[in-house]
């Protein structure tokens, strides 16, 4: 309970109530009227509960006081006391609890029988579901997301890794910001940000590269323009390929062709070295040069000299930029300038323009590189920060290491040391953690739909918390095949947890109905390394139950059928728990699930792994109280401390004294950081004869993702209700197009026929075509490239050749 909301006080509302009903009888007697002013009309609600979460949806992690009465959320309001959002929301978080009322929630599991569903009983599901692993253990793959909390990753990845001894396990993070995570590693030998939100408050110039936050992470956004209006100096500016909202806000808009970016940062570079303004004590002490290498790809490539460096940047002259980047060479000398000023604190954002890049990993580290080697680095203000699409992008998928290739807390499957750090965690048998990285998600979902007698070796797959029916690319590919019946995919078995019918569920042979948000307990990590509990309030509609539950059931299914890895070394249950007597409870069944915090239990157990990494995490008690900490949390004189600045003296508590800056997981082993040199290459597919535009696609402020919530919230729906084509006007004149005209675009990999919008939202420039992915009946998705990134397997959604055609 928050008890510092004076709304929330019965009394305060009662007299106020009444103040402002006598002041309306008041005025009303006073004209000389016999009507009172409808003000007020009805008493405020009273016997609300409050507590806090934070919001369901973006990667801002906003906090919200969620307020419940007579079992059901009746009211959401901004969370004054979070240093996050600091009481303010975005349109989708005040709406966030009207997601859990859709009229078509899923509330029984339903079996696959011809062309209809069938409703089954729980156990029924689950033994399903254990019959299909069982049949091909090795053919089961897990596609999860960072819209998992922690405590169900963990146990996804716990069961599929430590259970099944199967690395099939993937998130739709992979399609968000597997490139940060490349990115990262190349750069620290460790990932995730240094820097915070914090930055937003302090830094004098924010520099957007390929990021729209005032639509995707709006209340972060307005952290910064509300400095604005107080008349603070700080400079935006947008590095986009089309014209945004944020554009709006800034002051600088730095319009560039896809992949420009590459070769506007190492315009940025070639000046700093040029004009003798880059940090030479910074690097001198802190970094080393590296290059991809060429001969052997790898993620950690090939030291090279400063001087290397400085001949490989030597082309890449401001005008030789305009060139290959669509942007004026004088807009790369100011960028240049800017970094070369010492006194300036500069803060860049990314999140999808950079990531969705099939030279994501590149452009992640050339941009870390540009503020390294101008020393734009480790102090407030002076951070280089990805932001995350999804609440737990970070806490799930990074953190607990739901990828493919990785373990908890920043451990590798490939490597030998972390395998058994982990069985030893786990309490499992030696060796049973396997050696080579499971499928990727592009990989998993081409495997699912090639027959098994060609080749695709994956048979089941169960789907949590994701859409991949609307969000994987190339669906045509990748999605598609499972209901065309002339595919031969009829031995394939897919497994849906969702909370709605969706594009997904449609093609699904087994939907399970999921307890969502707070109607079960939960903890997520959002972009700033920011981890956030809250406890469950209301219960979840008909049969619907915990995603975490659901996988702890199946796993006690396989051990009651003798499985041995679903136990550990003493012959004990995976996922025992154990209540205050020491004695197991029974949260496999459902009626017992709550008798214990199964929450707590799995965030104490996964919490251990958190510290090699230096990544701490405090104990779940800790995060009860707090509106989220910042890890690493460190425990000093009894209190656990949060960390805003990593590897800085003075903020991050592992930095040794004297050290100043120190990158303490150095892939060099030296504590230095790693300065990249990439050089430009065009993107997977550009526009041709054949298909002359270049699509772009993405969200917008009123939706989260596929819509399967947000298309649910009538203000939501309503305000933003359908898919479009946003078009140039000089392009839309060429193809005689007007507003509201349906218009074909057609791409290598399918076609789709939409409304045209001549300068929405957005503005893409001549030659560039945008459409939003929320809308289920327009899928896009048929359109994009399944081209991905060599290092982060991540896919480009940004840039796919397409031609358009109007049609009525
Ligand atoms: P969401 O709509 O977030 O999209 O893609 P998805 O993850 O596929 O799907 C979440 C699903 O979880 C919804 O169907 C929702 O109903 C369900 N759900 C909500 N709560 C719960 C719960 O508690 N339990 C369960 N079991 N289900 C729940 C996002 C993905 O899309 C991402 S992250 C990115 S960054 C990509 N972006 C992108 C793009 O920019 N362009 C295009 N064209 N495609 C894209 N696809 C990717
Ligand atoms: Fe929710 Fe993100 Fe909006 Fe904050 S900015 S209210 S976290 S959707
Ligand atoms: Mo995707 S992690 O939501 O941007």
């Amino acid at each position: 309970m928050n008890s510092d909301r004076p709304q929330t006080n019965e009394s305060l509302q009662r007299r106020q109530f009444i103040k402002v009903s006598a002041m309306a009888a008041a005025t009303a007697v006073a004209g000389g009227t016999n009507y009172s002013l409808p003000i007020l009309a009805e008493e405020p609600k009273s016997g609300i509960q409050w507590n806090k979460a934070p919001c369901r949806f973006c990667g801002t992690g906003c906090h919200v006081q969620v307020g419940v009465q007579d079992s059901k959320v009746v009211a959401v309001a901004g969370d004054r006391n979070a240093d996050v959002n600091k009481g303010l929301l975005c349109v989708k978080g005040y709406h966030v609890g009207s997601a859990l009322y859709g009229k078509d929630r899923l509330t029984k599991p339903l079996l696959r029988v011809g062309d209809d569903y069938q409703e089954i009983s729980w156990n029924k599901a689950i033994e399903t579901i254990a019959d299909r692993i069982e049949a091909a253990p090795e053919r089961f793959a897990f596609y999860g997301s960072g819209q998992w909390t922690i405590p169900e990753g963990y146990a996804a990845q716990k069961f599929m890794k430590g259970g099944l001894a199967n690395n099939h396990i993937d998130p739709n993070a992979r399609l968000c910001m597997a490139s940060a995570v490349t990115g990262f590693l190349a750069t620290y030998g460790v990932d995730e940000p240094a820097g915070c939100y914090d930055d937003l408050d302090v830094c004098d110039v924010l520099i957007m590269w390929g990021n729209n936050p005032a639509e995707m992470h709006p209340v972060l956004f307005s952290r910064v323009t509300d400095r604005r209006s107080r008349g603070e100096n700080v400079q935006l500016i947008d590095i986009g390929t089309r014209r945004t909202r944020t554009t709006d806000a800034c002051q600088h808009y730095l319009e560039m062709k896809g992949h420009g970016d590459l070769a506007i940062a190492n315009g940025i570079a070639h000046l700093l070295i040029k004009n003798g303004t880059y940090d030479r004590k910074f690097i001198d002490s802190f970094c080393n040069f590296k290059a991809p290498d060429d001969e052997n790809p790898n993620l950690h490539g090939k030291a090279i000299s400063f001087d290397d460096y400085r001949s490989f940047l030597e082309p890449y002259t401001p005008e030789h930029v305009e060139q290959l980047s669509g942007v004026p060479a004088e807009k790369i000398r100011m960028l240049g300038d800017l970094f070369g000023n010492p006194e300036l604190k500069i803060t860049s954002l990314w999140c999808m323009g950079m990531n969705q890049h099939t030279r994501g990993t590149a452009i992640n580290s050339m941009v870390h590189g540009v503020h390294l080697l101008s020393g734009h680095f480790g102090t407030p203000g002076n951070a280089p920060t990805s932001l995350t699409g999804q609440p737990s992008a970070c806490g799930t998928v990074r953190e607990v290491g739901t990828l493919s290739h990785a373990l908890p807390g920043g451990r590798v499957v490939t490597n030998e040391e972390h395998r058994k750090q982990t069985e030893d965690l786990w309490n499992i048998p030696a060796g049973r953690v396997q050696s080579t990285p499971g499928y990727h998600t592009v990989k998993m979902w081409e495997s699912f739909c090639t027959p098994t007698d060609q080749g695709g070796d994956i048979s089941t797959i169960w789907v949590q918390v994701t859409n991949p029916g609307q969000t994987l690319p190339n669906l045509n590919k990748l999605f598609n095949p499972k209901g065309n019946n002339k595919t031969n995919l009829k031995d394939k078995f897919l497994i849906v947890s969702d909370v709605y019918p969706t594009a997904t569920t449609r093609l699904a042979d087994l939907i399970l109905p999921s307890a969502m948000w707070v109607e079960k307990n939960g903890v997520v990590g959002n972009s700033e390394r920011r981890t956030q509990q809250w406890f469950k309030m209301v219960d979840p509609p008909g049969d619907a139950r915990d995603d975490c539950w659901q996988t702890i059931a199946v796993a006690h299914e396989l051990f009651d059928r003798g499985n041995e890895g679903m136990q550990d070394r003493d012959d004990r249950f995976l996922f025992e728990v154990k209540n205050n007597d020491d004695k197991p409870v029974p949260i496999w069944d459902w009626e017992h699930y709550y008798d214990v915090n199964v929450d707590k239990h799995l965030f104490d157990e996964y919490r251990q792994f958190s510290r090699l990494k230096h990544k701490d995490l405090a104990p779940y008690d800790e995060y009860v109280k707090a509106h989220g900490l910042r890890w690493p949390v460190v425990e000093q004189n009894g209190e656990w401390h949060e960390t805003r600045w990593r590897f800085s003296e003075g903020y991050d508590p592992y930095v040794k004294s004297g050290e100043e800056i120190q990158f303490y997981h150095s892939s060099t082993h030296d504590d230095r950081a790693q300065i990249w040199f990439h050089p430009w290459i065009a993107p997977a597919e550009v526009p041709d004869n054949e298909y002359p535009l270049m699509l772009c696609t993405g969200r917008v402020l009123e939706h989260w993702h596929t819509g399967s919530m947000t298309r649910r919230i009538p203000e939501l729906s309503s305000a933003m209700p359908g898919g479009y084509l946003e078009i140039s006007a000089e392009d839309a004149d060429v193809y005689g197009i007007r507003n509201g005209d349906k218009v074909q675009v057609e791409s290598r990999r399918g076609s789709i026929v939409i409304p045209a919008w001549i300068d929405g939202r957005g503005q893409p420039p001549r030659g560039t075509v945008f459409i939003p992915f929320f809308d289920e009946t327009l899928l896009v998705n048929d359109l994009t490239l399944d081209a991905i990134d060599p290092f982060s397997k991540q896919p480009d959604y940004k840039k796919s050749a397409v031609r358009i055609k109007k049609v009525s």
